[in-house]
């Protein structure tokens, strides 16, 4: 008998998913977590029944919310991620040699069961120059005293676990953590079904930060393909890249390169209208 996975997004849109393997289900206290293995994308992680990560696409997402910001800044050291907890985007900032990483990530299931069912994403975490820190964001934001250059949010839907993390307030905690010249990157959902939350998002960020801008990227597994990410600065400007010329080979990269940079900050029109502000060409 065939196994279908229904991802539902709104009452009248969903995605169906031919499983040929559940390898692994539980309840954790924050969500229900799934690996399993699909006909058309190989393995992938789910939480509360959305898709996460998949092994066919997972490169595109995380080499855009990571290598966008870090080309950006010329020499970024020390980087936050929020969320994050299966260890793809750690993959990608650990690639410009940073001097330290801290992952702080409110359900330390998700950690576990990537390390276990997906270690080639999962084993960037045991890298040296990370730190894990199981805690919830929003309080992590409040309370630390350490300073970053970099602060990725990468997180799932502004549901559950994850609803704080897209709030003005967040934000405010966030652009305090950064460094006088630091820059944050928010995953903030598809400009179809998310239009609402990308214009508060944007709202908020322009408000709070001298630069904000908004990035687009192509996922074939999420919600309609169409990704947004948006990017807050206190200086660099990411339409100026520090480092955007010195690419190298040994980044492995499958999907970023200079001009995809320039490219993903070029906004449709209908993008835009939801984005305002400043902060678009
Ligand atoms: N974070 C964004 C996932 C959003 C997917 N949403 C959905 N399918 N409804 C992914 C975290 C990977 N590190």
């Amino acid at each position: 008998m065939e196994l279908w996975l229904v991802e539902g997004h709104t009452p009248g849109y969903s995605v169906n998913w031919r499983i040929t393997r559940t390898i692994h289900t539980e309840k954790t206290p924050y969500q229900e977590l799934a690996v399993v293995e699909t006909a058309d994308f190989g393995r992938a992680l789910i939480l509360d029944g959305n898709v996460q990560i998949t092994q066919a696409d997972e490169f595109i997402y995380h080499e855009m919310i990571a290598h966008v910001p870090l080309f950006t800044h010329p020499d970024p050291q020390e980087v936050l991620i929020i969320g994050g907890g299966d260890g793809a985007t750690v993959r990608e900032v650990l690639k410009h040699n940073p001097s330290r990483v801290d992952l702080v990530e409110i359900d330390p299931q998700v950690i576990a069961a990537s390390r276990r069912f997906m270690p080639e994403v999962g084993k960037s975490l045991a890298d040296p120059r990370v730190q894990i820190i199981v805690a919830d964001g929003l309080q992590y934001v409040k309370q630390t005293k350490q300073k970053y250059d970099i602060v990725l949010i990468d997180s799932s839907d502004p549901i559950g676990p994850a609803t704080g993390l897209f709030g003005r307030e967040f934000y405010q905690d966030a652009y305090q953590v950064l460094k006088e010249d630091g820059l944050m990157v928010a995953q903030t959902e598809s400009p179809i079904f998310n239009r609402e939350l990308l214009a508060g998002v944007s709202k908020n960020l322009q408000e709070i930060f001298p630069i904000a801008r908004v990035y687009l990227t192509c996922i074939p597994s999420y919600i309609a393909g169409f990704w947004t990410f948006s990017l807050a600065s206190k200086k660099y400007d990411p339409r100026q890249p520090a480092r955007v010329n010195s690419v190298p080979p040994s980044m492995d990269l499958r999907y970023y390169t200079p001009a995809v940079h320039q490219a993903a900050l070029v906004l449709p029109p209908f993008v835009k209208e939801v984005v305002g502000g400043e902060g678009t060409p």
